[in-house]
């Protein structure tokens, strides 16, 4: 295309054909992106009409104001193609989300099966709420514990025979993995005066061999009651009130027994469809416990009882083997 002969008649074509060619092309977009490619690609500043409009100073001053108007008619008309193909794909775009996100109500749900308490939190919780509706507080503390909470404060010094029956998981720095909640009840009397009314729940660990009922993980909760005259007889009341609850109106028993935490110490067992079933161990806290909190036992005395959350849910559900408890095996834990 030499400077010289350019006339109207010729950029006209260009318009024309420019017009056809765009028009097609715009018709077949298929996205908002390419649109706004081809916008700019046949109406940008360097685009192709631009690069027409470009040649028009070598037109005839008399063609100029024709191709002008021919040009800007081209403009509006590519715009309204553009703008007419920009609202045919926003309406494409929402019908196809409107269609990914219809609900078909007639069709069926998704079965998510419902999730339920796993029977030791519900044995646990269930407990808990007795011992709270009796004024108990409930107070927790750490697993890995120290041989002075979990031994020593509780009367059980290093070469106690006691300490066989709670062998545990000691760790490189001397600490170990508790044997039982007492640790919580010594740590809060360490912090709180009397009177005390706490429940401690928690995991609790024994280098036992794991049969149908003993694993080296379980749960545990115990009680702490210290004031003023407390008796045996209070302690034994509790209990009552306590199985009473879980139980309904069953025969218990106390049977002498021992624990370096307390004296006197007593099993104590419910009748349970017809057979005696030891269920949890209890006791007055002995005086020497009290003196390692700084407590005066002439002025304080307090009673307390241990049991395993994991037997309460064997006894209340007939389970034969406390193994079932830890494998996740949903044909055990649905049926709860
Ligand atoms: C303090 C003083 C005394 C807690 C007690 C028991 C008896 C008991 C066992 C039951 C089954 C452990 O889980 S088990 O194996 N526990 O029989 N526990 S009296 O006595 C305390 C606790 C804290 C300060």
């Amino acid at each position: 295309m030499t400077t010289s002969t350019l006339d109207g008649q010729q950029l006209q074509a260009q318009l024309q054909e420019l017009q056809a060619t765009a028009l097609k092309a715009i018709a077949e977009i298929e996205t908002l992106d390419t649109l706004e490619q081809q916008r700019i690609h046949y109406l940008g500043k360097k685009g192709e009409l631009s690069k027409i409009l470009g040649t028009m100073g070598k037109l005839p001053a008399g063609d100029r104001p024709t191709i002008g108007t021919l040009a800007n008619t081209l403009k509006e008309t590519l715009q309204t193609a553009l703008e007419q193909q920009r609202h045919k794909l926003q309406a494409a775009q929402i019908q196809a989300q409107l269609e990914a996100e219809t609900l078909d109500v007639t069709m069926p749900g998704y079965f998510r099966p419902q999730g339920h308490i796993h029977p030791l939190n519900s044995t646990m919780d269930r407990i808990l709420d007795i011992f709270v509706g009796l004024g108990y507080t409930v107070d927790d503390g750490p697993e890995m514990e120290t041989d002075y909470y979990n031994f020593e404060a509780l009367n059980t010094p290093a070469d106690h025979p006691a300490r066989d029956m709670q062998d545990t998981f000691y760790l490189p720095d001397g600490n170990l993995l508790r044997t039982h909640t007492s640790s919580v009840q010594i740590r809060h009397m360490e912090l709180n005066d009397p009177p005390i009314r706490i429940v401690a729940p928690g995991r609790c660990y024994r280098r036992d061999n794991e049969d149908a009922t003993h694993a080296a993980v379980f749960h545990q909760i115990e009680i702490l009651a210290i004031d003023q005259g407390l008796t045996f007889t209070d302690l034994k009341g509790t209990v009552k009130a306590f199985l009473a609850e879980l139980f309904g109106d069953v025969p218990i028993r106390f049977r002498a027994s021992y624990f370096p935490f307390t004296e006197p110490s007593a099993e104590v067992d419910v009748q349970w469809k017809g057979r005696w079933l030891e269920v949890l161990g209890c006791g007055m806290v002995d005086p020497q416990v009290l003196k390692n909190v700084g407590y005066d036992p002439d002025l304080y005395t307090g009673f307390a009882a241990g049991f395993g959350v994991e037997r309460f849910a064997m006894v209340l559900h007939q389970i034969d083997d406390i193994r079932r408890f830890y494998t996740s095996d949903l044909r055990f834990l649905n049926q709860f």
